[in-house]
Formats: structure tokens, C-alpha cells, sequence
């Protein structure tokens, strides 16, 4: 396996309730098999602000925990999860590997992602998250200039003191388009009145407005404001996913492949909940076109009904280490090629890579 850290600056900073990010700092594998190789991109951020996991720690623990439990064996991508299990948490940096090795698997069968997850469409509807802005003049612009490129969604990020003027001025400036709120868990169950003044704006959901482990909190919250309350953050698992929907927790669901360990886990979210009748959108890590090209793959699965946070590479970066994604008619195409079916842009990559080392057998070994 190749580990390899690069540094890619944002088109524009990014703020959310829990920080400002100007520029990304992205781990990615590199899966070196008898069969080929394959490519995986953990979506831990820089910093333990969205969720416990952060970069430097995914590293630490592929390369302490992680991978040793995994050389010199015969592996397919679904054995990766029972073998890891004996390691709690650290979904994200579980997530990569499995991307890793199902890409090569994938690769080496000649079969897509799309192909492989059941895909229903060649191209999946988009969307996009915007950030909270220094004003609301500001945030219009951002806001116009999105809808004019032809997102199918807008997703304003909120926090206390930025929520309801800034979805006023955005429905009273752009009229019906979808439109949905963030608060990435800065709320608590006594905003519960201020977040039902949310309600006369026909938002299409609230995403994770309460803290990850408050899960009872939200079926509260949810008995008390009338736009549908959406989970992200706390949706670990499949089977948190069906707990939060058996309280009454969440009636739609954001699917993050990184946050419930691996695109494997992540079907089985999007299999129960089209069982429960829960509609889910696939969620966006700010990936490159490498995690963009297995969430666009998945988002094209059938339960896939709301546009999803799969917006265009030219939304986060000026030059993306893949061939970019590029929206057309608000959607993005569904790669058709074997595996991830994008090909890396290796002298580009080279050239932002910040620290790389390959890593095999037992014992680990670095061998660059
Ligand atoms: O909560 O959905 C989130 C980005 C980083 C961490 C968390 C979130 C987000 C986004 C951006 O909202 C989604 C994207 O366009 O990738
Ligand atoms: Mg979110």
C-alpha cells in the first residue's frame, strides 16, 4: 500500500459552524496488488472538528493498526471490515483501504462502480454547499453564481446568529429552488424555537442541527419543527442509521461512504433505508475526483432521490488530480470505465504530494 499526503488549495475558503478551510490536506492510498493497483482517499479533515477523526491520526493508525492486520493475505474488499473489527471507530481511515481495494478488485474484473453498486442512471442530480459568508450581499453572489452554473440544490451552512436572514434573503431573491440548511451539530434541543422559524421557508430538510451522540434529542426536536430533520453526522453505521429511524430521529438521511467505514457499509445505509421508505442524498467530504468518482457512482443507486453534496470539480479546486467532473444540466456523468473508471493525473499529483511512503508486509517495511 502507497501512502501519499498532498496539498491542494480551495477556489474559495470554505466556512462552516466549526471553522474556516482554505485549503485541504488529503490522504490517499494507493492499493499495489498482484491484480493491478487501485486508489482510495480518506476524507478525515485537517483538524478532530467534524468528526473525531483527523489526518495525521488516520495515518498514524493505517500504518500502526490498520494495514499490518491486512498484509500478505488474500483479500477481497469484503473481508477488509470483519478483519478491521477488532479496531473501534476510525471509520475513515477503514473506509480508505476498502476504496483502495475494491477500486484494484473492480479494475482488475473490468467492472465499474456504477455496475457494481446497481446503478439506475448515468448521471446523478447536484448540488452544493455553501458556506457561511462574511455578509448576506456576499452570500448572494456565491449563491447566484451556482445557480446560474445549474445546481439542482443549494445547501446553506447555518450556525447560531447565521440562520434565518440568510435563508430569507435567499428565498426572497432566488424563489422555489430546492434549498436545505447545515448546522453541523452547533445547535442544542433549547434552539428548538429558533429553528422552527426555519419552517415558513419550504427548506427541504435540516441537516445535523444537533450533536452526533443526541440522537433521542433529535426525535425531540423533530416533534417540535416542521421541516424534516436529515442526519449526517450521526450516522455511523447501518445500524445507528436504523436506530435513528426506529426514534423517529431523522426522516432523510445524508450517506457519507468515509463516515460509515466503506462504500460496503454505505450500501447497506442505502439499503435500509429504502426499505424504511427513508429517502438519502450522498454527502460530500470536499473529496477529489478520486473519492467524487465512487460517490457519483453510488449517488446513481435508486434511493438516491435527493441531489446530493457531488458538485463539480471546479467547485473546490482550480486544477483536480483526476480528468474533472463538470456539470452539466445541474448533473454530473457516472464514470463507465472499470473501477473508479478516472484515471490520475501522476505528474500532477507528484508535484502536490507533500510526503509518501509504500508500506508491505509484515513488519512494514517502507520500501520508498
Ligand atoms: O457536513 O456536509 C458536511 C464538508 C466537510 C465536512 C462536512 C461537510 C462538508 C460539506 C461540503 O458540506 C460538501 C461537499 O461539497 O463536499
Ligand atoms: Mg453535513
Amino acid at each position: 500500500m502507497e501512502l501519499r499526503r498532498i496539498s491542494l488549495s480551495l477556489v474559495a475558503p470554505f466556512e462552516t459552524s466549526f471553522g474556516v478551510q482554505t485549503d485541504r490536506d488529503v490522504l490517499l492510498l494507493k492499493a499495489l496488488t498482484d491484480r493491478g493497483e487501485g486508489w482510495g482517499e480518506c476524507v478525515a479533515g485537517e483538524d478532530p472538528l467534524y468528526s473525531p477523526e483527523y489526518v495525521d491520526g488516520a495515518q498514524q493508525v493505517l500504518i500502526q493498526h490498520l494495514l499490518p492486520a491486512l498484509f500478505e493475505r488474500d483479500l477481497s474488499a469484503a473481508d477488509i471490515e470483519p478483519i478491521l473489527r477488532p479496531v473501534h471507530g476510525h471509520h475513515m481511515a477503514k473506509a480508505a483501504i476498502e476504496m483502495a481495494v475494491l477500486d484494484a478488485e473492480l479494475r482488475a474484473r473490468g467492472e465499474s462502480f456504477g455496475k457494481f453498486f446497481g446503478a439506475v442512471r448515468d448521471e446523478v442530480d447536484c448540488g452544493v454547499s455553501v458556506g457561511i459568508h462574511p455578509s448576506i450581499a456576499e452570500l448572494l453572489e456565491t449563491v447566484g453564481a451556482y445557480v446560474e452554473q445549474g445546481y439542482r440544490r443549494i445547501k446553506l451552512k447555518i450556525r447560531p446568529g447565521w440562520d434565518v436572514e440568510p435563508v430569507r434573503a435567499v428565498r426572497e431573491r432566488f424563489g422555489n429552488i430546492p434549498l436545505q440548511v447545515d448546522a453541523n451539530t452547533a445547535y442544542s434541543l433549547s434552539d428548538a424555537e429558533q429553528l422552527a422559524k426555519l419552517d415558513p421557508f419550504d427548506l427541504l430538510l435540516i441537516e445535523q442541527p444537533l450533536p452526533e451522540e443526541q440522537v433521542l434529542a433529535h426525535a425531540k426536536l423533530a416533534k417540535r419543527v416542521r421541516t424534516p430533520i436529515c442526519l449526517d453526522e450521526s450516522i455511523t453505521s447501518a445500524q445507528a442509521a436504523e436506530d435513528a429511524i426506529e426514534l423517529g430521529a431523522c426522516r432523510v438521511i445524508n450517506i457519507k461512504p468515509g463516515r460509515v467505514g466503506g462504500y460496503l457499509e454505505a450500501r447497506k445505509v442505502h439499503d435500509l433505508c429504502k426499505a424504511r421508505g427513508i429517502p438519502v442524498w450522498m454527502g460530500g467530504m470536499l473529496e477529489t475526483g478520486i473519492g467524487r468518482a465512487g460517490n457519483v457512482a453510488m449517488a446513481a443507486m435508486p434511493n438516491f432521490t435527493l441531489p446530493g453534496d457531488t458538485s463539480a470539480s471546479d467547485r473546490y479546486y482550480r486544477r483536480d488530480i483526476t480528468e474533472p467532473f463538470v456539470l452539466h444540466d445541474g448533473r454530473l456523468k457516472v464514470p463507465k470505465g472499470a473501477g473508479l473508471g478516472v484515471s490520475v493525473d501522476h505528474e500532477f499529483l507528484d508535484s502536490i504530494t507533500q510526503w509518501k511512503q509504500t508500506l508491505m508486509t509484515a513488519g512494514l517495511r517502507p520500501v520508498s
